[in-house]
């Protein structure tokens, strides 16, 4: 039973060899409203209290508020591979009064970790690139609502094509299991008909065991996930402790699959779609946001496509500019790299000149 809390057993299967000797980053942001268990959360799926230095009382093992952005990183080591975790923990939406661009800050953050990258990708250093992208978001809706609030849409609109969106609902102890069936349902239409990109779970292998596949569908219907979280242990009249939210009329488990996603939630982040969630992230996510780029780049004047769109609507000489097509995006990037590259192997020459003449400066002056 013990082995399953871990979790990382499974990952060689997933990964390459070169990054199983790399090690390998995983980056999982949580955002969403204030209170809604999002630092909880993150404490109950991996384990170790995040937060101890905090100095919580022992009794209630309370988080303090989430105030700015925080990074946290653990490293958690299993049969031999490294996964470097960074938890990006966010503040919550809605502790002011106007809080009408309190995600703002967690909008930010996701962006600036693609051009950090895609800064680090054109310069010298590119062997080394540290992967501080965040690779999934768990996106956290209140229990007590009828399902997406305008703040919920508007976050996830902005940041839909930039990250992968997981959704939860926190603090799910507060449904009965209806209601919880009820609140599904309504926040899968209401995603669908903002159009709203969440991440799309692969399609199963179809030669996967009958147990797998079994499994995967599960995980598949039950989003999004109805999570609880707990920072205490509680001990049932002499039975296992076992992580979970008491009540008068009795314990919630935190890892009860009867009780809530968390498992299904925790099954799908550390052992079967780490590698993909990455995948995503790279091959669409940031590539999308990179041709965006250079498109605007190609173009100036791009950005405010939107202002000029309005601006022909009043002068009939204004032709609003054609979007490129994708071949043509993709000839763009081939010469921006090849042009990269040249300037990365003129610096490499200019860098190796410099040293030489530099030694030889040392050696006349040691004669
Ligand atoms: N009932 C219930 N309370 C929770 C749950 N998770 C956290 N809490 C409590 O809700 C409060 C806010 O939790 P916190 O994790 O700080 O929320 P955050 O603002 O979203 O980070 C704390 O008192 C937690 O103990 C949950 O799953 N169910
Ligand atoms: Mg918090």
């Amino acid at each position: 039973m013990d082995k399953e809390y871990v979790g990382f057993a499974a990952l060689p299967n997933q990964l390459h060899r070169k990054s199983v000797k790399k090690g390998f980053d995983f980056t999982l942001m949580v955002a969403g409203e204030s209170g809604l268990g999002k630092s909880t959360l993150i404490n109950s799926l991996f384990l170790t209290n995040l937060y101890e230095d905090r100095q919580l009382p022992e009794t209630s093992a309370r988080l303090t508020q989430t105030m700015t952005i925080e990074r946290r990183g653990v490293e958690i080591e299993e049969g031999g591979i490294k996964v470097k975790l960074t938890l990006v923990d966010t503040p919550g939406f809605g502790d002011s009064v106007d809080c009408s661009d309190c995600w703002l800050p967690a909008v930010r953050f996701i962006e600036e970790q693609f051009e950090q990258y895609l800064r680090d990708e054109s310069g010298l250093n590119r062997k080394n690139i540290q992967d501080s992208r965040v690779h999934c978001c768990l996106y956290f809706i209140s229990p007590f609502g009828r399902g997406l609030r305008p703040l919920d849409v508007a976050f996830l609109r902005a940041v839909h094509e930039k990250v992968n969106i997981i959704p939860v609902i926190g603090k799910a102890d507060a449904l009965m299991p209806k209601e919880t069936q009820a609140l599904k349902q309504k926040i899968r239409e209401q995603l669908k008909e903002e159009e709203i990109n969440i991440y799309q779970f692969p399609d199963c292998d179809s030669d996967e065991d009958e147990d797998f596949k079994r499994q995967d569908a599960e995980m598949k219907e039950s989003i999004p996930f109805a999570v609880v979280g707990s920072c205490e242990v509680v001990r049932d009249g002499g039975t296992r402790p076992v992580r979970g939210r008491r009540y008068s009329w009795g314990t919630v488990e935190v890892e009860n699959p009867h009780h809530c996603d968390f498992l299904n939630l925790r099954r799908m982040l550390v052992q079967t779609h780490l590698q993909d969630l990455k995948e995503v992230t790279h091959d669409l996510l940031y590539e999308g946001y990179r041709a965006r780029c250079l498109q605007s780049l190609a173009r100036p004047g791009a950005r405010d496509r939107a202002s000029r769109s309005k601006l022909s609507r009043q002068s009939a000489t204004e032709i609003p500019l054609p979007m490129l097509p994708l071949a043509e995006t993709e000839k763009l990037i081939r010469e921006k790299d090849e042009e990269l590259r040249r300037m990365q192997e003129m610096l490499e020459k200019m860098q190796a000149q410099m040293q030489q003449s530099q030694t030889q400066g040392e050696q006349s002056e040691a004669l």
